[in-house]
Parts: structure tokens; sequence; C-alpha cells
């Protein structure tokens, strides 16, 4: 998934598929390391007993997203603790539509209207900031209780309870861990922990674009949970087709694109919020170009959001860094994108902008923007653009 405000998308070409050797080389942490990591996110969990626990999505909630919340929902359960599971941006793309439904996920989608003063505590799942986009002052009550996440770690996160592994390709591979050598783990013969392996496995397959760029604990926690999974649930879900709006989208990137040296850059004007998948799905084709090794794509999000999303296999490029080089941050520090190992994301809000009547005016200004703030970032100073 994908970077919304800070919190970006899945994992490397280059240590995986590139360069299968570095795999192999690569370790898991110590086993004693590992089972006390397990030990203290329970015992964590287990301090709350008698208290609601609210699990957070934020950001459009993807199948990683999804399938580690639901985890942590199930073990704080089978410790005691009541969970819910919260979201804030609309579930877009129909493959996790998909799997919510034939998976009977529990989320709840927050509005005002949502009451969370029963919440003392809050769980943070694959995502790289503290923090929920809720009122200042009901969060202000709120005690982060875990923080569970594979994305760069900004060093900014306290919490009673923080592992940040940025070798996981999936936050759901540290949910399979916990599950595996915890002490509320998956049974053979159990529906709805059937369930919940199949939806970790699809939250690994599609962060990790198909265990091309999994990582050994990846990999480890698949064959884990293989064993309890549905296969054929999982290929209904993963298997679903294309949207007409999310194939239109990719047709206007490539109508759109323009390529400078390994780049590949397009703008697809406006996009609904749920479709806005569409545009990493744009990236995620474009990359495979041959010649070129970074794409980015980019457009507006329901008239508000200039959204985009960046793909790469080159080395040299750290995507975190390029990113929040490109766009930097909010007037309150926020940084406005942020990336893993190959994949990446930023959301820049359109502002008094959007109130332009001229929507193709407002496009054309967007596109000229980004393309020029791009285009100066790789070193192509001179470039008209538009
Ligand atoms: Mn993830």
């Amino acid at each position: 998934m994908e970077d919304r405000t800070g919190n970006p998308e899945p994992r490397s070409m280059r240590t995986s598929s590139s360069n299968p050797i570095a795999v192999s080389e690569e370790r898991l942490e110590p086993r004693r390391v590992r089972r006390q990591k397990v030990r203290d996110f329970e015992e964590t969990i287990r301090g709350c007993v008698g208290e609601r626990l609210l699990i957070a999505i934020k950001g459009p909630p993807d199948p990683d997203s999804i399938a580690s919340a639901w985890a942590q929902h199930m073990i704080a359960a089978e410790l005691g603790v009541e969970s819910t599971i919260l979201y804030f941006d609309p579930v877009s793309h129909q493959e996790n539509r998909a799997l919510v439904k034939s998976l009977e996920i529990e989320l709840i989608r927050y509005s005002e209207k949502v009451n969370l003063s029963g919440y003392r505590y809050y769980a943070l799942v694959d995502t790289q900031k503290p923090g929920m986009p809720i009122d200042d002052k009901v969060l202000a009550e709120m005690r982060l209780l875990t923080f569970v996440d594979h994305h760069k770690n900004t060093g900014e996160v306290e919490a009673d309870f923080v592992d940040i592994r940025e070798d996981a390709g999936s936050a759901s591979a540290i949910f399979a861990e916990y599950l595996e050598r915890g002490s509320a783990g998956l049974e053979p013969g159990n529906q709805l922990h059937s369930k919940l392996a199949t939806a970790l496995m699809h939250g690994i397959k599609t962060d990790t674009d198909n265990f091309f760029a999994a990582r050994r604990i990846d990999f480890h926690a698949a064959s884990y949970l293989s064993q309890h999974a549905d296969m054929d649930l999982l290929r209904v879900i993963s298997t679903q087709s294309m949207s007409p709006k999310v194939m239109d989208i990719l047709h206007r990137a490539l109508e759109n694109k323009e390529v400078r040296d390994n780049y590949i850059i397009s703008g697809v004007g406006f996009v609904r919020s749920e479709d806005r998948d569409g545009i990493a799905n744009a990236a995620d084709y474009l990359i495979k170009r041959e010649g070129i090794d970074t794409a980015i794509v980019f457009g507006i999000v329901d008239d508000h959001l200039i959204d985009g999303s960046f793909r790469t296999r080159s080395q040299a490029l750290d995507p975190d860094k390029f990113i929040k080089e490109l766009v930097g941050a909010d007037l309150n520090g926020n940084w406005m994108g942020g990336g893993r190992l190959d994949k990446g994301g930023f959301r820049i809000p359109v502002g008094v902008l959007a109130n332009c009547a001229d929507r193709e005016l407002l496009w054309r200004i967007t596109e000229k923007t980004l393309k020029g703030m791009l285009y100066k970032k790789i070193g192509y100073l001179n470039e008209e653009s538009g």
C-alpha cells in the first residue's frame, strides 16, 4: 500500500529478484530476540485487559494493513482484550473490497459520529507515523499501545510496544510471526483462523509484489501460513478483475507519459478516491517499460489532494529520501510523502486552489508544477513542460 501522508508502499527488487544471493545471506533475527518480541507484544496487550483497544488503519486500507489489523484484533481477543478496527479513507480497489467481504472482516469507518470516548488505547499497524486523523483533543486522551510496521523507521514513535522491521516486505509477516511464536497461535481446522491465515498470506503476496520482493521473514511467514490458509479462497480474493475506471486511469497514464533518461512520468488528471489505486496500478505498469528504472504517476484525487505513486528498480535511488526532498513537509512539519526500498508515494493538498472553477486549468497548473519539480529534481532544470 501506499503512502498516504508519509505512509508508503512495498519492497525491493534490489535484494530479492535482482540479487537472489543477498536474500539467502539475509538472516532472520535471532530466535531469542523474536521470542522476546512476541512476549513483549502479548504482555503489552494483556496490560490493558478490561479496556477497549482501537486498532487503526491509516490511509486507504490495503491487504497488508487490513490483514495486520485483523491479526492484532484476533490476538487481542485471545488475550482477553476487546478491540475495534477503525479506518479513515474509503476502501478502494475491488480486490480490497472483495477481501473484506469474503472474509467477513469487521471494519468501522471513522466519522465524527463514531464515539471514541470508550477507548483509552490505540494500536497502529502498517504505517510509518504515530497519530490518527481525528480530533487532537480526543487523540491526546489516548495512549499509543502498540506500533508494528515495516516502513523506514522515522525514530519518532513512542508507544508501549514498538516493532519496526525494515527488513520485512510486509507487516502481515510480522503478525504471522506473532501467531507462530506466541500463545495465540493458529489452530488447524479452525475456520476463522484459516480465514486470518488467508488474509495474511494475501497481505504478504500483494505487499511483496507476488513474492518477487519478499524477504526472509515473508517467505518464512508464508510457509507457516500455508498450513492454515484456504488456497481456493486466496485465489478468489487475488484474481479480481480490473475495474473500468482503473483501466481508464491506466489508459490516461500511457497517453500522457513522458520519458526522460531512465524516468517515466505521467499525470492522469482527476481521479475519484475510490479509484485512487489506479494511480499505483499505473505506476506498477509503467515501470515495466524497457530502458527505464523509475516511474512516477500522479493525479488529483477527489479534487483536494495531489496523489502520486513512485516505483523504482534503481539501486542508487532511495525512494523515501527522493520523495521527501521532492515534496517536502506541510506547515505542521509532517512529510507529505515517503517510501520504502522500491516504492513510495506522496499526497499534497491542493488547498485553496481546489476552489478553482476551471478544472482543466487547475489540472494544467498541477501537471506543470509537478513535472517542473520532478524535472528539476532529476536535473532537467530548463525543461518546459505541461
Ligand atoms: Mn505494508
